[in-house]
């Protein structure tokens, strides 16, 4: 347990503290030479029980309740020194409301100095005392008369100090590690030391810890609580680490800091809150109302945004926003206090609510509503009614956000429907899931109804089919648990049941009839789309729907833009043995110049894959498989000196290859393709294949095509992406504001 003092000056609360534990806390030069207390001093006190008592002692001079605030983080118990002659002055108001709003509860007044006063000062005293207590969370507290010269009541204070000690613990437990460092020093030959109060979870001796907002690394080497030496530390303990690390000293871990779990380590500079202003202040207060922000040990400065459109008056409690000018490592739920930038008066204070609060639309009434969701103290609570409002949640950067466990979340997670993303579990009501799922399973029902001749809904537009839209990759675990399920079936990056495909109408069909013997009358040169519709006198746009929906059906293959053969045409080239007997030596590849692995082409960067043909090109084709789009072939062998060249100049661009003629094709299928390509454009010397320069254009490659094209070409890549299919490093989608 740890007692903060409380009080103004000179009312004796270093004098009680040396009283009780025999610890001198002024221990600076300073201090001792001013008899006042210029920073906070520390001291512990052993207990019959085995318990050890700290006590922080702050100083209550005005111009230091910066000082004071530093230390007041953490306490669990207020010790309020009011000098019985003296009876309330400004400071013992000030650091009361400060305790106040900390949200302390527990504490005794000490009565001091009552030597010094008759029995009536004493009984006006009280009474003055009981009044200012009014209304805050000490106003039960008991007023006891003490004095640190004569001793009196002092028996009776170490007595409810040791019964507040006995009194349970009511940290909540499964909380991450979390100590706001109050000072740091060197240890000679130890390293650098810092203390603080362990104001959640616990650490022990070799964890490795961070230090935050600065993100300094380090492992604990030693740690002492309430001054003994032990192998572990709990909240609610004063501990000194001894902390060991690449660029830690005692200049780069500075009192304000927050030594914690690496997990927590996610500083931010907007924080929404609530805030309580004191009836003290003289003005409401405004937008942009300038700030001295004091979290645990630190103080930043900040401005203030007020969410609502009137000022806040005094003893007013509203939503806030803290824009800060330097990142804090706080947790939701933290308290928090506002003093003037002059660091004259104490403004107001509350608790922190949203670490990852919103630049936009921060004011309006449906953030309003996920605000007052999220002040719910209970994780399990906030989690509730913040799903009430919203599909989704964040629930690792919520747990992230309020230093929970991971037992603490996989028990309130139990209930809920949870997607694990690259980014961090999402979390979803079984009811939300249930009607999204079925929302899906709708959509397509009546867009396979609409349009029977298409293979399925584009992602995109299914996932907009959705209001408000689902984020992509949350949507992409959305789609695979519907696909695991047998609801959906997920056919490049069309959606569809799973029973359905592609359907002629009966005038298709009959078109279609009328179709076919023209591509098969001149198998190996077919008509192209345009030549069917001009000699059949019908569409082109109809011809070359008809024709894609056939290729859906395998009746065609499309091995140049609007050129398609008739699928056993295909076939029969792609079985029929090559003419040279050079074709049957085995593929030789040189591996590709830039690409690392073409042959899958997951992880590759570069969107090509370029080799020399040596031989089989039909096997070599294969090799690459159906993951081709498109293929651009040398006209004549690759000279040594090309390469570079090559790779600075755009391939295929006729002009700047100095490697010759290239000529571009579309692909269906590749082997049929690199066959057909060799004998109708046979090389220089004769060869087919032989030292010829073949670059390939893998599928989902989109140059060449339109913008609109490429963009929608990219946002599927994006889902594939996501959906687990393929997972180049770039292309996995991510959740707006890392809220999602
Ligand atoms: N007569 C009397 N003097 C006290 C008592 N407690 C403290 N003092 C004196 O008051 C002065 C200020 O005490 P100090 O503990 O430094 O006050 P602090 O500023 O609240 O820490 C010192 O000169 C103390 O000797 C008391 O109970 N009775
Ligand atoms: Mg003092």
């Amino acid at each position: 347990m740890i007692v903060g003092t409380a009080g103004h000056i000179d009312h004796g609360k270093t004098s009680l503290v040396h009283k009780l534990t025999g610890v001198d806390t002024d221990r600076l030069k300073e201090e001792k030479a001013r008899g006042i207390s210029i920073d906070l001093g520390f001291a512990y006190w052993p207990r019959p029980n085995g318990e050890i008592i700290g006590f922080v002692d702050v100083p209550g001079h005005e111009g230091l309740v910066h000082n004071m605030l530093a230390g007041a983080a953490g306490i669990d118990f207020v010790m309020l020194v009011i000098a019985a002659d003296d009876g309330v002055m400004p400071q013992t108001r000030e650091h009361l409301a400060i305790m106040d709003l900390l949200g302390l509860q527990h504490g005794i007044v000490a009565l001091n100095k009552c030597d010094l006063v008759g029995a009536d000062r004493l009984a006006a005293a009280t009474s003055e005392i009981r009044a200012v207590l009014a209304g805050t969370g000490l106003q039960d507290a008991e007023i006891l008369p003490v004095s640190a010269v004569t001793g009196e009541g002092l028996d009776v204070l170490a007595a409810r100090l040791d019964a507040a000690l006995a009194r349970p613990a009511t940290r909540p437990k499964d909380e991450r590690f979390r100590l706001a460092v109050d000072r740091s020093f060197t240890l000679a030959g130890l390293g650098t030391a810092v203390t603080g109060t362990v104001l959640s979870g616990s650490v022990r001796v070799e964890d490795r810890v961070m230090i935050s907002p600065s993100g300094l690394e380090a492992r604990v080497r030693s740690i002492n609580a309430q001054d003994r030496p032990v192998q572990q530390g709990v909240a609610g303990q004063r501990c000194a680490l001894v902390l060991s690390g690449p660029g830690i000293s005692k200049e780069a871990v500075r009192r304000g800091d927050v030594v914690l779990d690496p997990i927590l380590h996610a500083p931010t500079l907007r924080i929404d809150a609530s805030l309580r202003v004191l009836p003290t202040e003289p003005k409401p207060i405004g937008q942009w109302f300038p700030v001295k922000v004091h979290h645990a040990a630190a103080e930043v400065p900040g401005r203030l945004v007020v969410l609502r459109d009137e000022a806040i008056g005094a003893g007013e409690t509203e939503f806030i926003q803290l824009v800060l000018e330097r990142p804090l490592a706080a947790a939701a739920g933290d308290r928090f206090v506002l003093r003037d930038t002059s660091s004259s008066r104490t403004v107001g204070g509350g608790a922190l609510i949203d670490l990852r609060a919103p630049e936009r639309r921060r004011r309006t009434p449906g953030r309003r509503a996920e605000l007052v969701a999220l002040s719910a103290k209970d994780p399990a609570v906030a989690i509730d009614r913040v799903l009430a409002g919203t599909d989704w949640i964040a629930l690792d950067g919520f747990a992230r956000d309020r230093g929970l466990g991971e037992d603490a979340m996989a028990a309130i997670a139990t209930s809920l429907v949870v997607f694990a993303l690259p980014e961090g579990r999402v979390a979803m009501r079984p009811q939300t899931w249930g009607r999204l799922a079925g929302n899906i399973g709708q959509a397509l029902d009546a867009f396979h109804a609409e349009r029977p001749d298409l293979p399925g809904i584009g992602l995109e537009q299914l996932r907009k089919s959705e209001k408000p839209a689902l984020p992509v990759p949350l949507f992409m675990a959305v789609l695979r648990r519907l696909i695991e399920a047998g609801e959906v079936v997920l056919d490049r990056t069309w959606v569809r049941r799973p029973h359905h495909e592609v359907r002629f109408s009966n005038e298709e069909e009959r078109i279609w009839a009328l179709i076919l013997p023209r591509l098969t009358a001149e198998p190996y040169r077919p008509p192209r789309v345009r030549d069917i519709a001009k000699a059949m006198n019908i569409d082109e746009g109809f011809v070359r729907r008809l024709m894609r929906m056939a290729t859906r059906r395998g009746d065609v293959e499309e091995v140049a833009h609007d050129h398609y053969f008739a699928r056993p045409i295909v076939e029969d080239m792609a079985a029929s043995p090559s003419a040279s007997p050079r074709h049957r030596r085995p593929a030789s590849l040189r591996p590709p110049n830039s690409a690392t692995s073409w042959t899958t082409g997951a992880r590759s960067p570069s969107r090509f894959s370029s080799f020399s043909i040596s031989t089989d090109l039909p096997s070599v084709a294969k090799t690459c498989a159906a993951s081709i789009r498109r293929v651009s072939i040398s006209s004549r062998p690759r000279r040594r000196n090309q390469l570079a060249e090559e790779s600075r100049s755009r391939w295929g661009d006729r002009t700047s290859n100095p490697g010759g003629a290239v000529r571009r094709f579309q692909v269906g299928s590749t082997p049929i393709l690199l066959r057909h390509l060799l004998e109708t454009y046979p090389d220089d010397t004769g060869h087919a294949g032989a030292g010829r320069r073949v670059r390939i254009c893998r599928q989902g490659h989109a140059r060449g095509r339109g913008r609109a094209a490429q963009k929608a070409h990219r946002a599927d890549r994006r889902h594939r992406a996501a959906a687990g299919l393929r997972l180049p490093s770039d292309a996995a989608g991510s959740l707006p504001g890392g809220r999602c």
